[in-house]
C-alpha cells in the first residue's frame, strides 16, 4: 500500500510503528494493538497522552494513546471468564488493510491478525478506521460473520493529554446517571466533571456530544453506536500501583471513552460501528 504519508518504521525498542507525516498532522500507529499512539495536527500540541513507561514491545497492552477494547469491556465474564481484561485485540498484531487520501486527509484501516480458532470461537470480524486531517475520527467496526447471534461489548479507550488535570473540565454529562466503579454505587452527575481524586465512572448514556476543556484547549468529542461514556483517571495512589503508568502521569491525562459497556447481541450478518470523533 504505497502512500507518501505513511511509512512502517522500527521504534527504539524494535517494535513496528506506522509513522504518518502529512501536511495537516503527524500520527503514529503501533502494529501491536492497531493502537493509535500519537496524533498532532500541524501547529498544535499533542492530543493524546502516552505513558513514558508504556511497553511497546508486545509484552503487555500499551498504556496511553487509544487502546481498543473488544469483544468485551472490562473483566471477561461467562464462557470467557479468566481471559484478558478488555478483550484480545489490544494484545494482537494488526495489519494494514487500506490507506487512502490526499494532502487534505488520510484514511487508514487496520485489522487484527486473529488466530483462526479465536476467530471461529468469536464469530466476529473487526477493523479500525482512523480518519486523520486536522481532526481525528475513529471507528471500530464489527461484523457477525457466524450463523448465530453473538454478544459484544467494547470501548475506544482514548487517553486525552491535558496540560493540568486540576484545570480540566468535562462538559456535557450533567444530570447523567453513572456507575461509580470505585464505590460500586449508582449516582447522578451534578454539573460539569472536575477531577481531583481517583475517578472510574461508567455514564450509561448514548448521548452523542461532550467536551473536554482545559486552560488552553477545548476538545469537542462526539460518538455514535455507544451505550456508555467512560471517564477514568486513577489519580496518584492507584497510578503508583500500575507499573507502566508514570507516577505523575495522572496530572496530564484523562480517559474519555465511547463504549458499549452494557453489551448487546449482534445478529448474524449484521455490522456495528462504534465511533469517536474528536476536534
Ligand atoms: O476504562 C476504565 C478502566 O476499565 C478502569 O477500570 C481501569 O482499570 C482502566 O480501564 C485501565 O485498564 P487496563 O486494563 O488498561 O489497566
Amino acid at each position: 500500500m504505497n502512500n507518501p504519508y505513511i511509512k512502517l518504521v522500527k521504534n527504539k525498542d524494535a517494535s513496528d510503528i506506522f509513522d504518518l507525516v502529512h501536511p495537516r498532522f503527524t500520527a503514529q500507529i503501533s502494529k501491536f494493538g492497531g493502537h493509535l499512539l500519537a496524533f498532532k495536527p500541524t501547529n498544535q500540541e499533542q492530543w493524546l497522552w502516552l505513558s513514558t513507561s508504556a511497553k511497546l514491545d508486545g509484552s503487555k497492552p500499551i498504556r496511553g494513546g487509544v487502546p481498543l477494547c473488544w469483544p468485551w469491556f472490562g473483566p471477561a465474564t461467562g464462557e470467557f471468564e479468566g481471559e484478558p481484561q478488555h478483550g484480545y485485540i489490544r494484545s494482537l498484531d494488526w495489519e494494514l488493510i487500506l490507506v487512502e487520501g490526499d494532502d487534505k486527509a488520510l484514511t487508514v484501516r487496520l485489522s487484527p491478525i486473529m488466530p483462526s480458532e479465536l476467530k471461529e470461537r468469536l464469530g466476529l470480524d473487526v477493523f479500525v478506521e482512523y480518519k486523520f486531517s486536522n481532526k481525528l475520527k475513529i471507528s471500530l467496526v464489527t461484523t457477525n460473520v457466524s450463523e448465530t447471534p453473538r454478544p459484544l461489548s467494547q470501548a475506544i479507550h482514548t487517553y486525552f493529554r491535558v496540560d493540568d488535570i486540576h484545570n480540566t473540565e468535562i462538559i456535557g454529562l450533567d444530570n447523567c446517571q453513572f456507575a461509580d466503579k470505585l464505590t460500586k454505587e449508582s449516582k447522578q452527575q451534578v454539573s460539569d466533571i472536575k477531577i481531583d481524586q481517583s475517578v472510574d465512572r461508567v455514564y450509561v448514556t448514548d448521548q452523542p456530544d461532550l467536551s473536554c476543556k482545559t486552560n488552553t484547549t477545548t476538545r469537542l468529542i462526539s460518538g455514535a453506536g455507544h451505550d456508555s461514556i467512560v471517564v477514568w483517571n486513577p489519580w496518584k495512589e492507584l497510578a503508583k500501583d500500575i507499573p507502566d503508568f508514570d507516577d505523575n502521569g495522572y496530572l496530564n491525562m484523562v480517559c474519555i471513552e465511547m463504549a458499549n459497556t452494557q453489551g448487546f447481541i449482534l445478529a448474524p450478518g449484521k455490522t456495528h460501528k462504534l465511533k469517536q470523533n474528536i476536534r
